[in-house]
């Protein structure tokens, strides 16, 4: 079975916990792409919910495939968020952002009674880190926000090349990547984060870090999907 039939199978999982009237946070990726098409095949025949989505990719998918869409100025809380994700670790703490969209992820991730995250069994590791770490930065100042997070990677015992992210394909190949919210990613190879939730604490206090890859202590489970079958991990 190839990965992308992984990525639905996961996708199929999840979709099984949604109820009618149930709010959703949407997430972004190819994982979850495939769960908003599955989403907008159960509203078609019948299912009543309302999603909001964590990027302008996901918003277009949503409209596409049908699924009604809110945001959360008009709702007060999300029931599930179902998200893709790019490392998941034992405990349930996330690399994310590899899509550029983890500031509206973890926005509605926070606003969410559960995270549900969705993959293919690649991304289970023991330890996080091998996926660089992105960090949504402020353009202005650059050159000391760089300075800052060189120092907090140091007082949590890490090291690493940073670059600020290029975008692939389309008009913009080549030149700076940008976020739905204006900002520039700077991808940090750091190999092995020991303590995510210290690195995640001290990358947070930054100013001119608007937000970072580290998902701690969010999500509620893991939908793994693989060739032995699927493995759902709370
Ligand atoms: C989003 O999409 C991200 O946070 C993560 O970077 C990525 C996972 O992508 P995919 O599902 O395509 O592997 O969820």
């Amino acid at each position: 079975m190839d990965m992308d039939q992984l990525k639905r199978q996961a996708a199929a999982r999840a979709l099984e916990e949604v109820r009618d009237g149930m709010q959703l946070g949407l997430g972004t990726g190819s994982t979850a792409k495939h769960f908003v098409e599955l989403l907008g095949e159960r509203v078609a025949a019948g299912l009543k919910v309302i999603g909001v989505p964590t990027s302008e990719a996901t918003r277009l998918d949503a409209v596409r495939c049908g699924v009604p869409l809110t945001t959360l100025d008009e709702i007060d809380h999300l029931d599930i968020t179902i998200d893709g994700a790019d490392e998941i670790d034992p405990e349930l703490n996330l690399i994310k952002g590899g899509g550029g969209a983890l500031l509206r992820e973890k926005i509605v991730a926070a606003a969410s009674d559960r995270m549900i995250v969705i993959a293919d069994d690649t991304k289970w590791v023991p330890t996080l880190g091998q996926f660089p770490l992105p960090i949504e930065v402020i353009p202005f100042g650059l050159g000391a926000t760089r300075r800052a997070i060189e120092k907090a990677f140091a007082e949590c015992g890490v090291s690493g090349q940073m670059a600020v992210r290029k975008a692939k394909g389309g008009d913009r190949d080549g030149h700076v990547f940008v976020t739905d919210g204006g900002h520039w990613i700077l991808d940090a190879k750091l190999g092995r984060i020991e303590d995510p939730a210290r690195l995640a604490k001290a990358l947070s206090v930054i100013p001119g870090v608007v937000e970072h890859g580290l998902f701690i202590g969010l999500a509620n489970s893991a939908v793994l999907a693989g060739a032995e079958g699927i493995r759902v991990i709370e």
